[in-house]
């Protein structure tokens, strides 16, 4: 399929090291993948749903030990141990090439070898970027296909260059201790053993689009982050973007394609989605940031949504989409999660595949089930999505899930200053990763388990880019969706009545709306956050949520501190003296 010599060699050595029966180039092609379909579904690996209810769409179960992503078991491996950062698993490239290939070394005997091609990113946009997965696995086959722009299309615009990522994966015995997802920036290299799982297997998700490609963006003068991207129409057809950085399961696909509530809606204000998990950005020739959501298909976390909190992402998965982890419905073979609707299935196979009754207090599907669904079945895909240059972006805004501490919303005193709030970003841990769920860990801008550098350069290439953008830099803000009552329950509503957040965030950007200026940043005026038609929400539950508990925040800027005290000379100069302000700030 290709003449390029750079991908034919690499390919030979791994067939080399892997010994497969057969090698399959991915075309792309729909027979090529109906055909894959098939036979995954003809061995168990796949079941193929109700095509009358679910066109297109089929259940996946990983093994039960291989359900989230294994940050104890991904490493960065650059030359210099200082390169990988205080907040990476490191290991030297030698040894860990040495590790992996006794487990690749005919993993893939039996077995067949895909390969496939893929593009990251619009094709022929100059922001994009080419890999090649090589896998045993048809349930990453089809996930790529959904995921990103792959096949022949990727291959042409690669041509004849040495430029593209070198993915290797294999399932190969699913052995937990013998799990490793390992990163060469310096190589343009992942390898990843033992998993079957969404972001330790699609090599082109955040093992590439984050951690490999923030360290090309920061050589490069480049981003690459863990946002969404989402444009605001406003009624007189002017559209806004805004990008968002929140960790792993909190809230980034939610909003990404919010439903604006109807206060808003009869005003004719529309939300439109770029991208619900990664953004790439660049300086455009206007000297503003601008983005592209460099995938194709969303992988989104399935439990919590429903008709409700998330339409157009249910819509999404209405067709073509790939389950995993979900509840199987056995009576008219459709699937089925916690929170999607109060009816669980009676007859149904629980996300093992054992019988369930709904009745005993275990959950049916997994609390990281997800679906894979193509961005086109978004019912507000935006018009840009395909755009090769991107959209230009007027806010940044960072958030995680805090019970108390952070308000539900502030804006940064600057840009230096934004880039400190990014970097004090702490967040309640989800079932998106192995480990506790629940505890509270600083997640600098929701890219601690992706970025693949040092994240003290991380940040210095942070600062640098606000100084080259200058004053057409984005305005940066922080919210906080899950501050909680003493019972434990979210006081603010979220979901699409996140809107009026972002209503504020975009008076901000455009000097519409005022603030009040407080010792972590501008606050908004408690009156200034709509709340008409929101029932139990007074100007009063604003006030609460909007406070800034000073013993809080000192006790967190000592947690800032001990963070920071791990980078050593590798801390920008300028975080520090923030630090040091935000401290003589609270007094
Ligand atoms: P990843 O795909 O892991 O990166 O997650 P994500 O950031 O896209 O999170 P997602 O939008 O899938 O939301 C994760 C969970 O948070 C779901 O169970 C949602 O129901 C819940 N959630 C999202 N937005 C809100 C909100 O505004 N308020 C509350 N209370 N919960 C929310
Ligand atoms: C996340 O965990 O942030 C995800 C899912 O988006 S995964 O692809 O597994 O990383
Ligand atoms: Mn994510």
């Amino acid at each position: 399929m290709t003449t390029n010599k750079h991908v034919l060699s690499w390919l030979d050595e791994t067939v080399a090291l892997c010994k497969p029966d057969k090698v399959v180039w991915i075309d792309g092609s729909d027979a090529q993948l109906q055909a894959l379909r098939d036979e995954a579904c003809s061995t168990g690996e796949m079941h193929k749903l109700n095509e009358e209810k679910l066109p297109g769409c089929y259940l996946h179960r990983t093994d039960p030990s291989d359900v989230a992503r294994v940050e104890q078991r991904t490493f960065i491996c650059s030359k210099k141990e200082e390169d990988a950062g205080p907040t990476n698993n490191w290991m030297a490239p030698e040894e860990a090439y040495a590790k992996l290939r006794p487990l690749f070394d005919g993993a893939m005997k039996g077995r067949t070898m895909y390969v496939i091609p893929y593009c990251m990113g619009p094709i022929g946009s100059p922001f994009s970027k080419v890999g090649v997965e090589v896998t045993d696995s048809i349930y990453v086959v089809l996930n790529m296909d959904i995921m990103t722009r792959m096949g022949k299309q990727a291959l042409d615009q690669l041509g004849d260059s040495n430029d593209f990522v070198r993915g290797l994966h294999s399932k190969a015995t699913l052995d937990p201790d013998g799990k490793y997802i390992c990163h060469f920036p310096e190589d343009n290299t992942i390898w990843s053993v033992n998993s079957g799982y969404g972001g330790n297997v699609l090599l082109g998700k955040k093992c590439f689009a984050l951690r490999i490609a923030s360290y090309q963006g920061k050589n490069e003068g480049w981003m690459a982050e863990h946002m969404l991207i989402l444009g605001i129409e406003t009624p007189d057809g002017d559209v806004k973007y805004i990008t968002a950085a929140f960790p792993s399961a909190c809230g980034k696909t939610n909003l990404a394609m919010l439903v604006p509530p109807e206060i808003y809606k009869k005003q004719g204000y529309k939300v439109w989605c770029v991208g619900d998990d990664i953004a790439w950005l660049r300086k455009g020739p206007d000297g503003r940031l601008w983005a592209i959501n460099p995938e194709a298909g969303f992988f989104g976390v399935a439990p919590g949504t429903n008709a409700k909190s998330n339409p157009n992402a249910l819509a999404s998965t209405r067709q073509g989409t790939i389950f995993t982890n979900v509840v199987l419905n056995l009576d008219d073979n459709t699937v089925w999660w916690e929170g999607l609707d109060k009816n669980p299935p009676k007859n149904a196979l629980d996300w093992k595949g054992n019988k369930w009754d709904p009745d005993s207090g275990e959950k049916g599907a997994h609390p990281n089930s997800r679906f894979t669904a193509p961005a086109i079945n978004c019912p507000c895909i935006s018009p840009e999505f395909n755009n090769p240059q991107g959209v230009p972006v007027s806010a940044m805004v960072f958030g995680g899930r805090r019970a108390k501490t952070a308000p539900l919303v502030y804006q940064s005193f600057d840009w230096n200053h934004g880039v400190f709030v990014g970097s004090i970003m702490a967040s309640e841990t989800t079932a998106a990763a192995a480990g506790a769920v629940g505890v509270v860990r600083r997640d600098p801008m929701a890219m601690l388990p992706f970025c693949g550098y040092n994240m003290g350069d991380y940040w210095q290439h942070w600062l640098d880019m606000g100084k080259e953008l200058g004053d057409k830099a984005p305005k940066i803000f922080n919210v906080n969706w899950f501050r909680t009552d003493d019972e434990g329950h979210f006081i603010w509503p979220g979901f699409g009545d996140n809107m009026r957040v972002l209503k504020w965030i975009l008076d901000r950007c455009e000097g519409k709306a005022d603030a009040v200026e407080t010792p972590i940043g501008y606050v908004p005026k408690a009156e200034d956050i709509n709340i008409e038609g929101l029932d139990g929400v007074t100007v009063d539950t604003i006030k609460g949520l909007l406070e800034v508990d000073r013993d809080l925040w000192k006790e967190d800027a000592e947690s800032i501190s001990e963070l920071y005290a791990k980078f050593g000379d590798k801390l920008p100069k300028e975080l520090a003296a923030q630090l040091d302000a935000l401290k003589a700030r609270l007094g």
